[in-house]
Parts: C-alpha cells; sequence; structure tokens
C-alpha cells in the first residue's frame, strides 16, 4: 500500500514537472499545415499545427512549422520524417527530407498560396503553409494549386462552388501568374467524383459530411493536390453531447492555462 502511494506520488511529481516545463516552452500559435508526397497523395490536409521557435533562431518560420507539423502527425515525429541543413553557398537553409522522403533535394513550398523563398520565411498565426515533394523530377512541371476556399463550415448537407487555380512560372520565369486548372477531377476523402473544373476552374460539388475536397491532375500536367476542408456536424447523440461538453470543458481550462504562461 505505502508503495503504491509512493509511486502515485512519483507520479503525480513527474507529471507536475513536466507540466511546467511545457508550459515554459509554450510560446506560439497554430498555423495550418498542408503535406503532399512524391505521389501526389495528402498526407496533411492543413492539419493544426502549434508552431513554437523549435530552432531557436528567434524567429517562427516555415522550418518551424514544418518541424511541429513532422512532430504532430509523422509516425516517429521530426527526428524520423523531416530534417533541413544549413544551405551551402548562402545563408539559408535547404529542405533534406519532407514526410521521410528525401525525393532527391525536390521539393516546394508555399505560405498563403504564395510561393516562398526560403525556410526561413517567417509564418505568423492561421497561415496556410503547403509542402510538396515534386512528382514530377526531371523538370519539376509540378504546379502548385488551390482552392479559393479552404475551409467551408455548414450545418447540414450543402452544394459548393469551389474555384481551383494554379501558380504558372510566365515565360522568362521571373514571377508566377495566377491561372484557372481546367479538367481537374475533384475528389472527396480521395475517391474521384466525376466533377471536373471548367475553363474557369470552376465546379460543384455536393457534400453531406465531414470531408477533405481536393482534386487529380487533368490529363498531361501535373498540379499539387489542393485543400478544402470541409466541416458538417453529425446529427449527435445525447451521450455524444455530453462528452463534447465535457471535452471543451477541459479545453478551456487548458486554453486558461496557456494564457497564463504566454
Ligand atoms: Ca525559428
Amino acid at each position: 500500500m505505502k508503495k503504491a502511494l509512493s509511486l502515485i506520488l512519483a507520479l503525480v511529481m513527474a507529471l507536475g514537472v513536466t507540466t511546467v516545463a511545457f508550459a515554459g516552452g509554450d510560446e506560439g500559435f497554430y498555423v495550418n499545415v498542408a503535406i503532399a508526397d512524391s505521389k501526389g497523395v495528402l498526407q496533411i490536409a492543413y492539419g493544426t499545427v502549434w508552431v513554437a521557435d523549435i530552432d531557436e533562431d528567434g524567429a517562427y518560420t516555415i522550418n518551424d512549422a514544418l518541424y511541429c507539423a513532422h512532430n504532430s502527425y509523422y509516425k516517429g515525429g521530426a527526428a524520423a520524417g523531416y530534417e533541413s541543413a544549413k544551405a551551402e553557398g548562402y545563408d539559408g537553409l535547404s529542405l533534406k527530407k519532407l514526410w521521410g522522403e528525401t525525393n532527391g533535394g525536390s521539393f516546394g513550398y508555399y505560405v498563403n498560396d504564395n510561393s516562398a523563398w526560403s525556410l526561413l520565411d517567417p509564418v505568423a498565426e492561421d497561415d496556410y503553409i503547403y509542402a510538396f515533394c515534386y512528382q514530377d523530377k526531371t523538370t519539376w512541371s509540378d504546379t502548385y494549386s488551390y482552392f479559393d476556399t479552404k475551409t467551408v463550415e455548414s450545418e447540414e448537407a450543402t452544394e459548393v462552388e469551389l474555384t481551383l487555380s494554379m501558380l504558372a512560372w510566365n515565360a522568362d520565369f521571373s514571377a508566377q501568374v495566377v491561372a484557372p486548372v481546367k479538367g481537374a477531377e475533384i475528389t472527396i476523402d480521395g475517391e474521384k467524383t466525376g466533377v471536373k473544373t471548367d475553363e474557369n476552374g470552376k465546379a460543384t460539388v455536393s457534400l453531406d459530411s465531414s470531408c477533405v475536397v481536393s482534386a487529380v491532375s487533368p490529363e498531361g500536367s501535373i498540379i499539387t493536390p489542393p485543400v478544402c476542408n470541409v466541416d458538417i456536424p453529425e446529427e449527435l447523440s445525447f451521450f455524444a453531447k455530453i462528452i463534447n461538453a465535457i471535452t471543451s470543458f477541459f479545453n478551456s481550462i487548458i486554453d486558461f492555462f496557456r494564457g497564463l504562461f504566454a
């Protein structure tokens, strides 16, 4: 009995220490991160990620966001799936591994649908960060594509018109220009729907439950898979409502303590 008691006490103390240590390094904010692998499969579809200054350079950057995203979503964490290193020849960081792939060093990353220059570009709260492994490792023809709507929230089944655009390089590769993606087939949770974007990049989809809407490349080209997260609540049972209430109660306590230590 005594032994059990001291074990519990030790556990409580250990937990207490962990909590304090965690709270101490708890500065940061939430962003949305999407990662697509070299097969064009979305591995994270704008999942919520808490960004901390993990590389301790005093700034919140794409590097921090991707590192933290792997810690949250990749099996084995950032240690297993992500790597960046000092770039040779210039004062920056090179992406060496994304979602466990070295991919011949061929990666792209965007912030809020704009091309990023470096892993050390800053990120801010609620930003949308998209990183991908190039599928075409010879001519890097993968074109970044995105929906005009990143989140749909609805209380019931709904119909949504999405516009799919891409950032294509101009003739002398000096700037990226926005153009519609036509003929891309819309997918829902990875399943093809038969609905294709028209010449203005528009497509209308019927949605009746929470899902991820994306699109597959039109014939003869490669686009990065776009992301639109759809949130339609299921009819909740009485029991589920109670669980939800308890969860949100504990979340508000966590938020309270986060506020105290921020
Ligand atoms: Ca940093």
